[in-house]
């Protein structure tokens, strides 16, 4: 039983009661370049963001014109996994294809 008087309780708000908070959504983005093949690029969307072939090659089209490119987007937690995921495999591969994320 809650025994403290009215007024009190009416005063007494955790500031996460007046403001909750909501997750917050990253962009993970991927950079264009001059070396990494289209095809290598097309492939890592694909595996990455379970994107379609087509899908994945509209999106690599669209990086290599204008530069950048929004793969997806997800909690920050994820959004850095994927991003790790993909700067791992461009790696492995020793291309120079680079990935960001970005808040929303
Ligand atoms: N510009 C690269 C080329 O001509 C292709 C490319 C596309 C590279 C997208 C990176 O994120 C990228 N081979």
């Amino acid at each position: 039983m809650n025994t403290k008087p009215d007024q009190l309780e009416d005063t007494i708000v955790k500031e996460s009661q007046l403001k909750p908070k909501l997750p917050k959504n990253y962009k993970v983005i991927l950079l264009n370049d001059d070396y990494t093949p289209m095809e290598f690029v097309v492939d890592v969307i694909q595996k990455v963001f379970k994107k379609s072939h087509d899908e994945a090659t509209k999106i690599m089209l669209q990086i290599h014109t204008e530069g950048i490119g929004i793969c997806g987007i997800f909690p920050l937690e994820i959004a850095e996994t994927k991003m790790n995921q993909v700067l791992n495999l461009s790696k492995e591969s020793q291309h120079p294809l680079q990935c960001i994320i970005e808040k929303i």
